[in-house]
């Protein structure tokens, strides 16, 4: 079993993405900016956006975060969203989801400017990424799709089961997984809430990616031996052991499946570090101009 170490391999791309700041600053360039809406205090959301924070400033780009009450109008945020469309001086910007039930996710980030759509959720980015266009592809997606290249796990005729079908993660990575690529030239399965025979389907998988939110889901009697473990969960439990009061936990009983397995992402440690590197790096982009 080979533990993939997204902690260590986000620290890496950190490292070449501080590299790149530094030469744009030396031609002359300002450093790349990135703004993070905030609404509410979800504590999951708090935790990520310190983090986004942070990581920018690790790498040398400029940030600003913007934080509401939960009882901001969907109005207000739109005007929000407005200006920083129009910020000459902002390469691009995300609104850190879930949002209060007033306000519609939807609505939110189809007025977000697709150019400066860093999260890639918007029905352009979407679009162009699932036909295989420049664009920015979603944070999760896309740094699942960095630890298949830097660990070389071959991808090409494979079978690849993923378990949930949301929009920032199941669905985009299920797409790029069967896209004409490496990594992709997968053979692709998605199973859902209302999959029949879920065991059947995971046991013929070389590649499970485990997305849908539930923690300890994916067993060991699920997993074929050998096969290749992505974990996309992160749920807070309550615990006793830890001063949070809570515990991280996978979609992946991480235990039992981790000695049958070929490859495994922990959790903590795994996906949600890469997040945030896609996430700076394509803001990287969005500040050269590399996609639009
Ligand atoms: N708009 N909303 C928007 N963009 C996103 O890309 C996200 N996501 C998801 C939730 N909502 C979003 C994130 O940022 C999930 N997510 C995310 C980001 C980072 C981490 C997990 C999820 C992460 O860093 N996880 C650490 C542990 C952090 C902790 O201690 O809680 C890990 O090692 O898994």
């Amino acid at each position: 079993m080979n533990l993939i170490d997204g902690k260590l391999i986000s620290q890496q791309i950190k490292a070449e993405i501080s590299e790149e700041v530094k030469s744009m600053l030396a031609s002359g360039k300002r450093a790349p900016h990135l703004a993070v809406i905030i609404v509410g205090h979800d504590g999951g959301s708090e935790t990520y956006v310190a983090s986004k924070v942070r990581s920018c400033e690790e790498v040398g780009f400029k940030s600003t975060k913007i934080a509401f009450e939960d009882s901001i109008s969907e109005e207000e945020l739109l005007q929000k969203i407005d200006e920083l469309n129009n910020d000459g001086e902002l390469d691009g910007f995300i609104v850190q989801l879930p949002l209060p039930k007033h306000i519609s996710e939807q609505k939110v980030i189809e007025a977000i400017d697709f150019r400066k759509d860093v999260d890639g959720f918007h029905p352009v980015n979407v679009g162009r990424m699932s036909i295989g266009l420049p664009c920015f592809v979603s944070a999760t997606p896309a740094g699942i799709m960095e630890l298949l290249i830097r660990y070389e796990i071959p991808t090409s005729g494979k079978h690849c089961v993923v378990i949930g079908r949301s929009n920032i993660v199941g669905k985009p990575v299920a797409s790029l997984m069967m896209q004409k690529a490496n990594p992709g030239d997968a053979t692709v399965t998605v199973c859902h809430s209302r999959t029949k025979n879920l065991k059947e389907i995971t046991l013929q998988a070389d590649i499970i990616i485990a997305a849908l939110g539930i923690p300890e889901f994916l067993t060991a009697d699920m997993v074929k031996e050998g096969a290749v473990i992505i974990d996309v969960g992160t749920t807070r439990v309550p615990s006793t052991e830890t001063k949070s009061g809570f515990r991280l936990k996978g979609d992946v009983k991480f235990d039992e499946v981790a000695p049958k397995c070929s490859y495994i992402t922990p959790v903590p440690g795994g996906v949600g570090p890469m997040t945030i590197v896609s996430l700076l790096k394509n803001t990287l982009l969005a500040a050269k101009g590399e996609i639009y």
